[in-house]
């Protein structure tokens, strides 16, 4: 803890490390009390450092140091300085090994990196920096090294010791204690090691790899959890079968292994054969997992399982690199759920969380690039820029490249770079190497940060039959980066006749319309561009930005008219969807602030009324379609957003759409029940969601019908998401007798399982309705509630400050001093989760002034704190610009 400001890293100041490692022997010895750590490095030093005489230097926090040898020989005081960062030793040979023997405290970790205890088991989190709460290490990723692992531990407390690699050794010690040893054939860096102890049951399976190895597959948990384990390993399985065949990559130890531990900062974690998963992203069972979870589980366990080779096999050289495995294996990730499921609503759901939550942390004072240039704490870039704007930069390779050529590229990627630690130049290198492209300027997309705007206006000549389309580019100014150069932006685009017909692009006269393509990828690399498009005597509808080709902001002056047509007529789904976002989007916004009794857009609907009627649509998309925009995207989109405004303009639409619709809601509610046992195929998991949407409008507007079949579906229901819908329909409706009731049975049911009770706060956290301030200061006080305990904060604290908008965003100020009150808190036991639950008051700039105001003096409360970890130190200062 610190009230000094941490140092600051900078990419420019990359050097190699002046030592490597070739081998780490680790003999941990577990107690109650404690864990003792003996470590012995057979270290060189590194040809390419030209400092050959540097001293070695080793990081280590929170350790209690028991002893050193440097060849077998103990190290008096005065032979190496500690200095509460580092462990520094002068006048080294050139190569030697070492041993440091340290003493931890795993029970009292409350932080969670680390070697720490999670439900009685012993549990590491070594990503980014925790291995140096293990032991004194050169913990950083260019430090590859191989690992051998003994573990010690009382046998009957803790019968399964696991670690990377392959278990090579076991037996029985004295005093009832026991051990196994595990070694990693492949080097790796020290954020990759993985350790677990405790008393944990197996679920086993296996895969035969294309080339014929049989690999155990084996997930541990709890035994009151050994149920919930089917659905993660047959999504392993598909995942592995998936990376044969579209990436060509094979797993490569004998087995693989999957931990659940309770007690988890993030979602999950890709050690080397032992990923740890928070057990909410790995246990499902129809009873009690919603299909959202069951298809978050499936891409987690997916996500993990690929950075074998995008992050593990191939490595980064250093944090900046972040991006080189995040972005890549979340852009594998997301194409394996749209090749398992609908690609469409994949689009739909991925472009949704870029649009409101990654353009907001572009437009803030924490944006930075793809590739950061400059961090204080590594923990807080473990963000949506890094993810899900990586992937997209990753995609927009696959796009400009096409399938083959992209392949081409990866393979030759994973070829040249297996066994090193890389950056994110090298993997656009592979790219340009196999395929012949110059992808020089599309570089900036890992330099420049920021949300491209694209300014696109049209013309028609009817006489020439030519249509003009000029695309004009800009990127704001964020912090520390102005002036930026223009990127080079893949543009998907087609065009529509008047009966919706898709015409043929005709470019430059060349082409005839026969041989035209329907849609084209243009690429953008100017400031402005012009594309004119021939043999068009009537002006066609523009579908721009077609499966929404770039993570960019387009502005064009869409009529009303022209997006109810692509609403019903575009040939891409993915912009029938974003018609009707912009549609509503374009209503809302016209209500806000407007008098009461403003009419609402007839032509929205009959929009939803004849999506809601025509079951021959695919119904997952209609599912989406039907949806409004949430809250936080209409506040992103705003200029000085007035949160109570928007929310109340929202909810008048909504009334509005679910009065005029009530026969059509109960009609769509009574023809997607469906008889018959749950089936987690796209098409039921489509008739749940548009029930459960019908179910809850009908709600809103506080209809008797849609009570009782709440209540009804409540009661009946034989899965959670047919529970949880009907339960979140109460819990937001007027219903208060029902509300409770329903709220207590739930609880009283699932109160021994704490994935449910997670969601059981969620969904009273979210409400406007329950989830009033005074209501979630009755959750923290709940005796489920538990302030260690990462998912229970974030249910309650996250989701309040996070999905409860307008309460959040009370003009009082209430829920601001809430929020900065629980992040001071939780800071002093866990500075991670502090930093990251503080996200929502960092954006004071963009709120209207009376909102601003109040957030920033929250904010200032923070940095006041005495103490303030590095972690929250960085956020707060910077979101501040002090
Ligand atoms: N590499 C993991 C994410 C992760 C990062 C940090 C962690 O601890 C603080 C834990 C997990 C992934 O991408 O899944
Ligand atoms: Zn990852």
């Amino acid at each position: 803890m610190r009230t000094t400001q941490p140092k600051t890293i900078r990419l420019s100041e990359y050097t190699v490390p002046a030592h490597l490692v070739d081998t780490v022997d680790l003999r941990f010895e577990l107690f109650d009390d404690g864990a003792r750590v003996h470590s012995t490095l057979s270290v060189r030093h590194n040809p390419d450092s030209a400092e050959t005489a540097a001293p070695l230097t080793l990081d280590g926090d929170s350790l209690k140091l028991e002893r050193v040898a440097l060849n077998g020989k103990d190290l008096a005081a005065g032979e190496y300085e500690e200095t509460g960062e580092q462990l520094i030793i002068a006048g080294v040979p050139d190569r030697f090994e070492l041993t440091v023997v340290t003493w931890i405290e795993p029970q009292n970790n409350t932080r969670l990196e680390g070697l720490y205890k999670s439900s009685g088991m012993f549990c590491t989190q070594c990503e980014a920096e925790g291995f140096r709460c293990i032991t004194y290490f050169p913990d950083r990723p260019d430090v590859m090294a191989r690992y051998r692992t003994r573990i010690e531990a009382d046998k009957a407390s803790c019968p399964v010791l696991l670690s990377n690699g392959n278990a090579v050794e076991r037996g029985d010690l004295e005093n009832g204690r026991h051990f196994v040893t595990w070694e990693d054939p492949f080097p790796k860096p020290s954020y990759l090691f993985g350790l677990v102890a405790g008393d944990l049951v197996e679920q086993r399976d296996s895969f035969t790899t294309g080339s014929g190895r049989d690999i155990d597959l084996r997930i541990y948990v709890e035994p009151r959890n050994a149920e919930k384990c089917d659905h993660a390993l047959a999504s392993l399985k598909r995942a592995m079968r998936w990376d044969e065949e579209n990436y060509g990559r094979e797993y490569d130890l004998d087995i693989f292994m999957i931990v659940a531990v309770d007690d988890f900062n993030m979602g999950a974690m890709e050690n080397k054969g032992l990923n740890i998963f928070n057990s909410s992203c790995v246990l499902a069972s129809q009873d009690t997992a919603t299909d959202l979870a069951f298809e978050r589980i499936e891409s987690i366990v997916a996500h993990e399982y690929f950075h074998n080779w995008s992050g593990n096999r191939v490595t980064c050289r250093d944090w900046f690199q972040l991006s080189l495995k995040e972005g890549f294996t979340v852009f594998r990730d997301s194409t394996f759920s749209a090749d398992m499921g609908s690609p469409t609503v994949k689009r739909i759901e991925d472009a949704t969380l870029l649009r409101t939550a990654q353009f907001a942390e572009d437009a803030g004072p924490m944006a930075h690039p793809v590739r950061p240039a400059a961090y204080m704490e590594i923990s807080n870039f473990y963000t949506l820029t890094i993810y899900e704007k990586g992937a997209e930069v990753v995609r927009m390779i696959h796009t400009l490249l096409g399938p083959e050529l992209f392949r081409k590229g990866s393979d030759l990627y994973f070829e040249r770079h297996d066994g090193q630690a890389v950056t994110t130049d090298d993997f656009v290198k592979a790219m340009e190497d196999a395929s012949g492209r110059d992808l020089s300027q599309y570089r900036l997309w890992y330099e420049q940060a920021g949300t491209p705007q694209l300014t696109v206006s049209d013309s028609h000549d009817s006489e020439q039959g030519v249509y003009r389309l000029t695309i004009e580019q800009t990127i704001p100014d964020t912090p520390g980066q102005t002036d930026k150069k223009p990127q080079h932006i893949p543009f998907a685009l087609g065009l529509l006749g008047a009966n919706g017909e898709a015409l043929p692009l005709i470019q430059d006269g060349s082409s005839d319309a026969e041989s035209a393509p329907l849609e084209q990828v243009l690429e953008l690399t100017e400031a402005r561009h012009t594309f004119e498009f021939h043999g068009l005597p009537g002006r066609p509808v523009p579908s721009l930005l077609r499966h929404f080709s770039a993570p960019v902001r387009v502005i064009y002056p869409w009529s009303r008219d022209q997006l109810v047509f692509l609403m019903s007529h575009d040939p891409d789904g993915f912009n029938r969807w974003d018609a009707g976002q912009r549609l509503a989007v374009d209503v809302i916004q016209s209500l806000v602030g407007a008098s009461e009794g403003t009419e609402i857009e007839p032509r929205l609907v009959e929009a939803y009324r004849a999506l809601l009627g025509d079951s021959t649509l695919d119904q997952a998309l209609v599912a989406k379609m039907l949806q409004l925009p949430s809250e936080a995207y209409l506040i992103e989109l705003a200029d000085s957003p007035d949160v109570a405004a928007i929310h109340h303009a929202r909810e008048q639409v909504l009334q509005h759409l679910a009065t005029s619709l009530r026969e059509e809601l109960i009609a769509c509610y009574h023809r997607n029940s469906v008889a018959g046992n749950y089936e987690l195929t796209p098409e039921s998991i489509a008739r749940r969601s548009l029930r459960n949407t019908a179910l809850s409008w009908l709600l809103v507007i506080n209809d008797e019908t849609g009570r009782d079949l709440a209540v009804q579906q409540f009661q009946e229901a034989d899965n959670m998401t047919d529970r949880m819908g009907a339960l979140r329909a109460l819990v937001n409706s007027d219903y208060a007798a029902e509300r409770s009731k329903a709220l207590e049975e739930f609880y009283a049911h699932f109160q021994d399982d704490p994935q449910v009770v997670e969601q059981w706060f969620s969904v009273q956290a979210s409400s406007d309705r329950a989830g009033q301030l005074p209501q979630v200061n009755a959750l923290l006080e709940h005796p489920a509630f538990d302030w260690k305990n990462p998912n229970k904060i974030r249910s309650v604290v996250g989701v309040f400050a996070g999905q409860n908008l307008a309460a959040f965003h009370n003009p009082d100020g209430s829920g601001y001093a809430f929020l900065a009150d629980k992040v001071c808190r939780l800071d002093d036991s866990n500075p991670q989760i502090a930093a990251r639950l503080v996200t929502p008051l960092t954006r004071w700039k963009k709120f209207a002034p009376a909102y601003g105001s109040l957030m920033r003096e929250s904010l200032e409360q923070i940095r006041d704190k005495s103490g303030l970890s590095a972690d929250l130190y960085e956020v707060v200062h910077k979101s501040l610009g002090s």
